[in-house]
């Protein structure tokens, strides 16, 4: 188990502030360049497209967490307003609004649908901003953590990055094939900088600035057999923030819930990657992506890089935003 003092000096070693000028608010994206974003799409051979997001409903995996719930979908007008409303509506007098859509049926042959969503933007698959995890009172690039108000936050929100796109290269390494697990990789093994390095090596890939990188551990699979949102999986040692810091990755993403491992291998601190990667790096973390079908066909054609796609919705002071995912071969 690492100190406290020793996840201080690693903090120290990886810390981006300044890097990009003193207002900057994109950490890691800035790695991303035109060329990549050009080589990236270069990379598109046979117009194959994997969509990596998960399901958004009611029987994903946050059902597992107190403080978080599966998104909540509600219709607002359906179908059984066509004939409910077109023989109530225009009667019901205190009620203007289902005069007024009831008209629009009594008018026309047109007939639609309506539809709400209310969820945590840490539901389902995810981009966390820089704002979401801080310590010491400070975000990112030294911003103050009370800038992330009641009404969002004001530095380092989701919203910061629309200009990045986000859209580079993207690379698998595939932890579950590199330890011959089949489908998931159990809990209380994190995959160390070796690991990756290795899965790198043997895939036939080099990641590279810019680079987004997908870790796959199998967990978003093991989810859909078992349900159990809360089922603990291996993640990434808190170390491969240093491998991320020294290969200039610009985002990191897992199918798993957290990324990294989840049991800390810090003494006192939780979540010790989330810490270096969103504050000290100014490093983008992507949860819950659906990377099963995209590793089979790397398997099959033994190329891991593609270009990705990957933008976030631009929520105005958003900590966090769901997001689909697209990777193309
Ligand atoms: C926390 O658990 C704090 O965050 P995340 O959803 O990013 O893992």
């Amino acid at each position: 188990m690492a100190s406290m003092t020793e996840f201080r000096r690693v903090a120290d070693d990886v810390r981006n502030w300044g890097r990009w000028g003193d207002d900057d608010e994109l950490g890691t994206l800035n790695f991303i360049t035109a060329e990549n974003v050009q080589q990236a799409a270069s990379l598109v051979k046979r117009g194959k497209v994997f969509p990596l997001g998960v399901d958004f409903g009611s029987s994903g995996p946050q059902g597992a967490f107190k403080f978080r719930h599966n998104p909540l979908h509600v219709m607002t007008i359906d179908g059984g307003d066509a004939n409910t409303l077109a023989e109530f509506g225009p009667k019901w007098l205190q009620n203007p609004l289902a005069r007024e859509v009831s008209s629009y049926y009594e008018n026309g042959p047109m007939r639609f649908n309506d539809d709400i969503i209310i969820m945590p933007l840490q539901a389902a698959t995810q981009w966390d901003a820089l704002s979401h995890v801080y310590y010491d009172d400070q975000l990112y690039n030294g911003f103050p953590a009370s800038s992330v108000t009641s009404l969002g936050a004001f530095h380092c929100g989701i919203d910061k990055v629309d200009c990045k796109g986000i859209a580079s290269r993207g690379v698998l390494l595939d932890i579950c094939a590199l330890r011959g697990v089949g489908t998931f990789c159990e809990l209380g093994d994190p995959i160390t900088p070796n690991e990756l390095d290795e899965a790198a090596r043997t895939q036939g890939v080099i990641v590279a600035r810019g680079d987004v990188v997908l870790v796959r551990t199998g967990w978003w699979a093991r989810f859909l057999e078992t349900g159990d949102g809360g089922e603990p999986g291996a993640g990434l040692d808190w170390r491969c923030a240093s491998w991320l810091h020294d290969h200039e990755v610009a985002a990191v993403a897992s199918d798993n819930l957290m990324v990294e491992n989840p049991v800390s291998g810090v003494d006192g601190v939780l979540l010790p990657m989330h810490m270096l990667c969103l504050r000290d790096m100014g490093l983008m973390l992507g949860e819950y992506w659906d990377l099963t079908a995209l590793a089979a066909d790397c398997a099959a054609d033994r190329v891991y890089e593609f270009q990705l796609i990957a933008p976030p919705l631009r929520v105005t002071g958003g900590v966090g935003s769901p997001l689909n995912p697209i990777a193309i071969k």
